[in-house]
């Protein structure tokens, strides 16, 4: 490969054309394109089997997901949630109506710090929406304590953690709802999408409603829905996908150990540490700069990095805190979230698709290595 070619932080997996045009032709013939069609359903079906979840609602995106997702529970007041994610978990409250209160994370994980989410409760708090980053799972078990003592529903914003399992068990499986994206930048896309899991038909019956305009039946509108489905292109799509997603992660995790082993002595660069029990998707590969160990500031190594053609993501900076439509709030004080600041400054994600091969890892080993303290 070129030196020149351009690497960016991701690259799609597209499923062989052949498979996907025998689906193509079966839409072409039975001219159903959206609304419920036979590949939707299927896929669904497809998807809860493979996730290893009861119920799982297909989307157009993962935005409109996370949108309906605070709908379904009919969630008000105050929502307790990370300021390091990306824009769109915010973003879902404020088209709800709804007030984000900003809490600090924990440094190990880059999730929210429980013992800080409790702090944060007022009255007016109905919900929590964590996010699983980069995939890696948040504390589960005391968040979910956290909610069943204040009597607070749990939404996770889990678009990055498709296919994560906890000694076995799907993450998806943990709170209320968890919402999914099937973005293209995405370990598993439908080119755009996502889904909601839920644990109950009642549930997944008001989901389906919501998504549809809030349509029960022909004249029966319960609720001012959205138009939020998934068309049958998307989801003939994702079910070609699902015969190859087993492969993908074997390649991201390949990816994922090879930067380990090249960049596991670079002095102050950080790598997250892998915990007991998980079994990951490798959806980002992050690192975190200590501009004073490393000699350089991560964006002297973007920058440079850049200039050779390698084009890294600095997943999530600046925080959502920062940006204007959030940073007038209390909780957005960067005081209040020194772990979130801190670490916003230091993250860079690194390439990682399942087609990216040794000898362009190498190459940006070699560029982040050189000049490095070891
Ligand atoms: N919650 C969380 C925690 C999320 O991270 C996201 C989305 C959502 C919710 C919302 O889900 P969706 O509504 O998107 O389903 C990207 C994605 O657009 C976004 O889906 C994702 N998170 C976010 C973290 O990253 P950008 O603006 O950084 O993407 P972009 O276009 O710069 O793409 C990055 C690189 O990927 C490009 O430099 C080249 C490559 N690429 C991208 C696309 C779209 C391709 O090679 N092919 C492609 O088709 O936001």
């Amino acid at each position: 490969m070129s030196e020149n070619k351009p690497v960016f932080v991701t690259q799609p997996a597209l499923p062989p054309l052949e498979e996907f045009i025998v689906y193509l032709k079966q839409i072409w013939g039975s001219k159903i394109l959206s609304n419920n069609g036979p590949f939707h359903k299927q896929f669904e079906k497809e998807l809860a089997n493979y996730l290893g979840v009861k119920y799982v609602s297909v989307f157009a995106n993962g935005t409109l997901a996370l949108v309906t997702a605070l709908n379904v529970l009919r969630i008000t007041g105050e929502v307790i949630t990370t300021p390091y994610s990306f824009v769109a978990t915010t973003h879902s409250l404020w088209w709800n109506n709804i007030k984000p209160v900003f809490v600090d994370i924990d440094p190990d994980t880059m999730n929210l710090e429980p013992e800080k989410i409790e702090a944060a409760i007022t009255p007016q708090t109905t919900a929590i929406m964590p996010v699983h980053v980069y995939g890696n799972p948040c504390k589960v078990h005391e968040i979910q304590n956290i909610a069943d003592t204040y009597g607070l529903k749990v939404i996770y914003d889990a678009a990055h953690a498709f296919g994560v399992n906890i000694n076995g068990n799907s993450i998806l499986n943990y709170g209320d709802l968890s919402v999914l994206s099937f973005h293209a930048t995405k370990t598993f896309n439908t080119i755009e999408g996502g889904a909601i899991i839920c644990h109950d038909e009642k549930t997944k019956k008001r989901i389906d409603f919501l998504k549809n305009f809030g349509f029960a039946d022909e004249v029966t509108v319960i609720a001012p829905g959205i138009n939020a489905k998934m068309n049958e292109l998307q989801a003939a799509y994702g079910l070609v996908q699902l015969n190859y997603i087993d492969g993908y992660i074997k390649k991201r995790k390949i990816v994922s150990e090879y930067y380990r082993t090249r960049l596991a002595e670079v002095k102050g660069l950080r790598i997250l540490k892998d915990m007991d029990g998980i079994e990951y998707s490798y959806a980002y590969f992050p690192v975190f700069i200590d501009a004073v160990e490393f000699n350089r500031t991560r964006d002297e190594l973007y920058e440079e990095l850049k200039k050779h053609h390698i084009h890294c993501r600095r997943y999530f900076y600046p925080l959502i805190s920062n940006f204007p439509t959030y940073r007038g709030l209390a909780s957005a004080d960067p005081s209040n979230l020194p772990v979130a600041t801190r670490i916003s400054e230091q993250v860079l994600c690194l390439p990682i698709y399942p087609d990216l091969k040794e000898n362009i890892i190498d190459r940006i080993c070699n560029l982040i290595i050189q000049k490095t303290k070891f």
